[in-house]
């Protein structure tokens, strides 16, 4: 066998430690040996920025593979995501004019859309796609543009498959309602944990803002807005470009592709793609939510969706905009004060950090209300 395997980096490892994913115990070459796909394996590399799984890309018999570890502590039943996947794919090959790329699973050499290995542990290996980067922050419009059309292209796929049909991956995604109950409670039982003050401005800012955690899932229990598939981590870091003609390409990490809130998507897409500082920023005053940025992603995201958006889910957009950086501020905070056992950290501290950009964007968008409603109205052409 002839294949070279890097190691992880020092930052890797501690990413991984972070995780609290349990310790790999088995050889990486093994794993993708165990797949259906042509040899030598000629070398395995850590890749990607994920934070919850482990992810690897693998060259082999002259192809490029992306080979993961599905988070266990994460994902009550990774098998699931794996169903999840094969449904969209046989959803996309009926779709000539699809306008975007799904990336397929390799089935193991057993015949199975995933591998469990003797640890425990589950990996699935996909087609990694070629000619492909990620972009650091959207720098023109056009770049705004290609990210709406995909979303839209995506979702309007999406709604050939009944939310019904799914499995849901991930149980208490996105309720926001859970997030904050969860938030306080660790709040209480943590001893001493506001006389940190960064902590305290973060608590103060959440505790102001109850009222916000349970607009969607309301809306949603009175039957105003559907349930439907979603993709549920549409961030930057998730779409790729093709490297020559610079369109949007895939959507890729499809492991929240579960019944959910549009508006989930639509609000993590933008408040992902309009903090053009990053979801790491240092320093609150640099982070702020670009409108220049925000509407040709959601102009051209209009144009594939206005068929069959309904009138409720595009009135409730800018919540939805408001309500999500609100929701991963909660999330960072909370992991922070649970000892970052969910979101990878390279340092004691940063989600911490993170909550603190999370919410000073919240914060920004609160500001620019008026404009944000006015700019979902012209999209939409809506009155
Ligand atoms: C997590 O693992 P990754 O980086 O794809 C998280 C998302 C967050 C995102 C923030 C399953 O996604 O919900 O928005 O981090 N995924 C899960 O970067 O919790
Ligand atoms: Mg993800």
């Amino acid at each position: 066998m002839s294949w070279t395997y890097g190691g992880p980096t020092e930052m890797l490892r501690a990413e991984i430690e972070g995780a609290r994913q349990a310790p790999m115990h088995v050889s990486l070459g093994s794993i993708v040996e165990a797949f259906e796909i042509a040899s030598p394996v000629e070398a395995i590399n850590p890749y990607g920025r994920g934070l919850i799984n482990d992810t690897f890309r693998v060259a082999a018999g002259g192809k490029r593979y992306v080979l993961q570890r599905i988070n266990g502590a994460v994902f009550p039943d990774p098998l699931r995501i794996m169903s999840n996947i094969q449904a969209l794919d046989r959803q996309a090959r009926q779709h000539a004019d699809l306008g975007f790329r799904v990336p397929a699973l390799i089935a193991t050499r057993a015949g199975d859309a995933g591998l469990r290995t003797s640890d425990g542990n589950v990996w699935r290996l996909m087609t990694l796609i070629e000619d492909a980067v990620g972009l650091p922050r959207i720098e023109t419009p056009e770049q705004g543009g290609e990210v709406g059309r995909l979303l839209g292209r995506f979702h309007t796929l999406l709604q050939s498959l009944p939310a019904g049909a799914l499995s849901v991956t991930l149980p208490g995604f996105h309720d926001t309602p859970s997030y904050l109950a969860r938030f306080l409670s660790v709040l209480e039982r943590i001893e001493g944990a506001r006389h940190d003050p960064a902590v305290e401005t973060c608590v103060r800012f959440a505790l102001d803002r109850g009222a916000l955690a349970p607009r969607l899932a309301d809306a949603r229990d009175r039957g105003e807005i559907p349930v439907r598939v979603i993709h549920g981590d549409p961030k930057l870091d998730n779409i790729l470009f093709d490297c020559h003609s610079g369109r949007a390409l895939a959507l890729i990490d499809l492991d929240t592709l579960q019944p959910g809130l549009i508006l989930h998507d639509i609000g993590d897409c933008l408040r992902s793609c309009c903090n053009r500082s990053g979801e790491s920023a240092d320093g609150r005053n640099r982070v702020a939510f670009d409108l220049a940025v925000a509407e040709p992603i959601l102009h051209a995201y209009a144009e594939q969706t206005r068929d069959w958006l309904s009138a409720a889910e595009i009135a409730l957009i800018p919540e939805a905009i408001r309500l999500m950086p609100f929701e991963l501020g909660l999330r960072f905070m909370t992991d922070h004060l649970e000892g970052d056992r969910y979101f990878k950290v390279a340092e004691p501290g940063e989600n911490l950090r993170k909550a603190g950009t999370q919410f000073a964007l919240v914060e920004d968008i609160e500001g620019k209300a008026e404009d944000i409603k006015a700019m979902v109205r012209r999209c939409f052409h809506a009155p």
